[in-house]
């Protein structure tokens, strides 16, 4: 309709569009396939993009690597001030872009807009960062010599991005890397590129307005082809990946095996733990929206709730009567809870997940199932549900990208602990109480494992401020917030003799 073609226009999206982009250049090759996309709020075909070949990559890095050059040199608290007009400009693209988030993707508009949000903060952020890449200064064991240490820009960093966030996670990376003197080479997950193309024009404007060299902010599409060909390349000596532990532990073997960095953001089976002594008002509102937002497809999704005994049936009437209460619907339609899913794959993956838990011993107390008929026709929509498990049942270990929820009981605290702990992943975990000695025994180092341990907060919607990622299958990368921006610099050891002789350190005589 009208409104959909007005903002793809205001976002620079056109009807079929390139391969690849350096910036102001937009490119195929001759042979480059194109794919469509498809929106999953109501199947209807949003746009096309062609795929990068392996010539259109390797232009890509070319390009970068010679801007690279340039970028450099220029003065960190400068390049902040361009990433400060990126915010500003991402501030007056935020509906639209928040839309388009939402259109694309399938994610309420509210979340949409706030994935934008989270663009807008890393910016401001990043700003503030590009005074402060600080190193230290030692003490020299040396008369007249001075140690200090430098961090300095590593080259291209590429980037692969997951659908769930098709652009948050990515401004996460650009950002910082930017302000470290970077450039990035951005290959956007082949469901949500249209999103990935509307971020690189508002980059690029802000850039040729500051006449940045072309190539400081690239794009490439497709799918894990061009992964491959970025994790297997030295000239990318940082790759930041985020998406599922398969595809993570693929990465991981290419870039460790030339030896290069790896920032791995990969699968979560985040739980909260409920307390006798929690607020149980917060640990409903927590658990509903960390399961059923972005209907269960973000990396801290909750997906396992470890209730007390004492409490576990009067939450589990509440938890089924919260559910009967959401709607279920298009996204773009702020009245409604849920969207669908991104996709048919992610719809099957749900279904078998469902099946695999009643085969494996479990009982559902909110049935799930797929929706139909009108404002269903994608095909996409399913119901979040809820079912009574084990932890140990191999389904429960497993990450489903779907509005499942599991329930399972506890009795102690060191027994609450060890289950949320007994999972392959480590994202985000979180305890509701109201008890100091609970709330401190899981943070404590015999606590919680995760990256992320809250209390009296959900498992999702965590701040850019803070470093985002975790331990185990969820690769240990750390992305965002505090100091992850030391892994987009290499890291430089100094010391100076402004003496006269040359003592040498540890003692060492060595006497020409
Ligand atoms: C993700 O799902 O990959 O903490 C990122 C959150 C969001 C980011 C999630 N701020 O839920």
């Amino acid at each position: 309709d009208n409104k959909t073609q007005t903002i793809l226009s205001n976002l620079g999206i056109n009807e079929v569009n390139e391969a690849f982009s350096t910036g102001k250049t937009w490119d195929s090759a001759a042979e480059a396939a194109i794919h469509a996309i498809v929106s999953p709020v109501n199947g209807q075909k949003i746009a096309s993009v062609k795929f990068s070949t392996p010539a259109c990559y390797n232009k890509v890095i070319v390009k970068a690597a010679d801007a690279f050059k340039q970028w450099r040199t220029v003065p960190a608290p400068k390049r902040g001030d361009v990433v400060r007009q990126i915010g500003d400009s991402l501030r007056k693209h935020k509906d639209d872009l928040g839309w388009l988030v939402s259109y694309e993707m399938g994610k309420s508009l509210q979340e949409g807009r706030g994935e934008v949000q989270e663009m807008i903060d890393i910016c401001d952020f990043a700003v503030g960062l590009s005074r402060q890449l600080y190193g230290l200064t030692m003490h020299s064991e040396r008369p007249q010599h001075r140690m200090y240490e430098q961090y300095h820009p590593l080259g291209i960093v590429g980037i692969i991005s997951a659908f769930n966030f098709p652009v948050a996670v990515w401004s996460w990376n650009a950002m910082l890397a930017w302000v470290c003197g970077d450039v990035c080479v951005w290959k956007p997950s082949e469901k949500t590129p249209l999103t990935a193309i509307a971020c690189q024009h508002i980059v690029q404007s802000v850039f040729e307005a500051n006449e940045i060299p072309e190539g400081v902010s690239c794009l490439v599409m497709g799918d894990r082809a061009i992964g491959e060909l970025m994790a297997n390349d030295t000239r990318v000596p940082l790759v930041s990946a985020t998406g599922s532990t398969r595809m993570g532990k693929a990465v991981s073997a290419a870039v460790g095996a030339r030896l290069g960095k790896s920032l791995l953001e990969l699968g979560g089976n985040n739980a909260i733990i409920i307390s006798e002594h929690a607020d149980l008002s917060i640990a409903l509102t927590g658990a509903v929206f960390g399961a059923v937002g972005t209907a269960g497809q973000r990396c801290t999704t909750t997906r396992r709730l470890i209730i007390h005994q004492s409490i576990y049936d009067t939450f589990k009437q509440k938890l089924a009567h919260a559910y009967s209460q959401l709607r279920i619907g298009n996204p773009l339609d702020e009245r409604n809870h849920v969207g669908p899913l991104i996709d048919q794959d992610a719809v099957e993956a749900y279904l078998q997940s469902i099946d695999a838990c009643k085969a494996q011993g479990g009982k559902f107390i909110v049935e799930g199932g797929l929706l139909s008929g009108e404002g269903y026709e994608s095909g996409c929509y399913v119901k979040p549900c809820v079912a009574e498990v084990e932890n140990h049942f191999e389904i429960v270990q497993h990450e489903t990208f779907a509005p499942i929820l599991y329930l399972i009981k506890y009795n102690t605290l060191d027994e609450a602990i060890h289950l949320q702990n007994s999972v392959p992943q480590g994202l985000s975990s979180a305890i509701i109480t109201n008890h100091l000695r609970e709330a401190e025994a899981f943070l404590s180092a015999s606590g919680s494992d995760c990256g992320i341990a809250n209390v009296n907060i959900g498992t999702s919607g965590a701040e850019i401020g803070g470093a985002f990622g975790g331990e185990k299958e969820t690769g240990g990368g750390r992305e965002s917030g505090s100091d992850a921006w030391k892994v987009y610099m290499r890291r430089q050891t100094n010391t100076i003799n402004y003496s006269t002789n040359l003592p040498l350190a540890q003692g060492i005589q060595f006497n020409l």
